[in-house]
């Protein structure tokens, strides 16, 4: 828990996110700013800042995070025809929440290459 982390603080119970899935590792929770029908956040319940900061010791927690999100997109029924997954790593990348989080996007057609 970082005490000035916006996520950490949905971890923590004392900021109300729109929860969609949680286990003892993983939060999910709806984006405050939808960019597609289904548009979840998910992220570990430990502090990290960006992806950068990931080490050999996060590889099952990495692999959690993705499990969830596969699992949230087969319950909210974007798993066929399909949904895509983002990370945002820094300032290019356009990463506003230095708590890790995984973008799962879905309900829509996407473009490629993203902007
Ligand atoms: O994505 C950060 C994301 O976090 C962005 O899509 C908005 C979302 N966000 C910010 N505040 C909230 C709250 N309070 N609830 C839900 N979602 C929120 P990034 O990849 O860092 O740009």
């Amino acid at each position: 828990m970082t005490a000035d982390c916006l996520f950490c603080k949905m971890v923590a119970g004392s900021i109300k996110p729109g929860t969609v899935y949680e286990d003892s590792d993983v939060l999910a929770f709806n984006d405050i700013n939808p960019q597609a029908p289904v548009h979840v956040l998910v992220i570990p319940k430990q502090h990290i800042a960006t992806l950068n900061d990931l080490d050999a010791g996060h590889a099952t927690l990495t692999g959690k995070l993705i499990r969830a999100a596969a699992h949230i997109a087969r319950e909210t029924g974007i798993a066929e025809p399909g949904y895509r997954l983002v990370l945002n790593c820094n300032a290019d990348a356009g990463q506003s929440v230095f708590h890790i989080h995984l973008h799962l996007l879905g309900g829509r057609h996407m473009r490629w290459p993203p902007g």
